[in-house]
């Protein structure tokens, strides 16, 4: 077997493979991807052939398929959901820092994400690596964070009066009444790397358990910008056939919203996870 080319992205997140196809790789070789993703956070890979057929097969072999609840589906493949924006379109999807189902109370372990349509500029996507910043945080900090709780939420975003309700993404987004909150310890130990992460995010931490919404703000506030300095994150540049794969327990995404008058597609597979654990 050959041996996987596995060269670190950015100093701070990710880690890029060149010598694989996903379609066609060996049981070795998923195991070592498990592996690789726990370890960078996100993997990133170039000129894949992987039609929705083959992304569902790789998406089985590594994991559960989980499906998200409020994207469109394709009708063929029920559990690839489709993160579009139209070119007359504003909003996208996953604009803003988050983990993806963090507001489940078995958060996704993570994502496969394959490039169909990219805008002839923009529309990367941003991921950082809450390993780092956790790890880089005072021994007194972190130590009070191990003690504490976090509620998650999607209502706010994804409710009848969530945020999306209110642009032109309304109508590309269903399960406005299958909202849920979960509560998650704030460092989590990752299932399968065993390091400390933060497992808090913008997007969808509404509140630290017991604590006033002021405390709580201060607190997260601090969190989110320490963790989104460019030292932690990294800074992917989609090509059609570009697939990237990353672990919702240990990095946080978004995608930028910069090409306004292109349409983007993207197919995403979601994998299942299991339930966090703290210190
Ligand atoms: O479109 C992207 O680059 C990422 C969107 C997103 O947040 C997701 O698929 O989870
Ligand atoms: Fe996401």
């Amino acid at each position: 077997m050959q041996h996987l080319s596995i060269v670190p992205f950015s100093s701070g997140c990710g880690a890029l493979i060149d010598n694989l196809q996903l379609a066609t790789c060996t049981d070795t070789e998923v195991d070592l991807l498990r592996q690789a993703s726990s370890e960078f956070g996100v993997l990133f890979f170039r000129n894949q052939v992987l039609p929705p057929h083959e992304h569902l097969r790789f998406g089985r072999r590594f994991g559960n398929v989980v499906v998200n609840k409020f994207f469109q589906h394709l009708t063929e493949y029920p559990e690839i959901a489709e993160v579009r924006k139209e070119k007359q379109q504003e909003t996208n999807i996953g604009g803003g820092w988050h983990t993806d189902h963090s507001y489940d109370d078995i958060p996704a372990m993570g994502s496969i994400l394959v490039a169909r349509q990219v805008p002839s500029r923009g529309g990367a996507t941003h991921f950082a690596n809450l390993y780092a910043a956790y790890d880089d945080l005072s021994d007194g900090l972190k130590k009070v964070l191990h003690s504490l709780t976090a509620i998650h939420s999607n209502d706010h975003l994804y409710g009848e009066s969530g945020y999306y309700a209110k642009t032109d993404l309304a109508n590309q987004l269903q399960g406005q009444d299958s909202v849920s909150e979960a509560t998650h310890p704030v460092v989590i130990v990752h299932p399968r790397s065993g390091r400390k992460a933060l497992y808090v995010n913008p997007a969808h931490t509404i509140g630290i358990t017991g604590w006033s919404q002021e405390e709580s703000r201060a607190l997260l506030n601090y969190l989110y910008e320490h963790a989104a300095q460019s030292k932690y994150t990294c800074q992917f540049n989609w090509e059609t056939d570009s697939v990237a794969l990353w672990d919702n327990r240990c990095t946080w995404h978004f995608a930028q919203n910069d090409y306004h008058g292109e349409a983007r597609l993207m197919h995403r597979l979601t994998i299942e996870g299991t339930r966090l654990v703290g210190v």
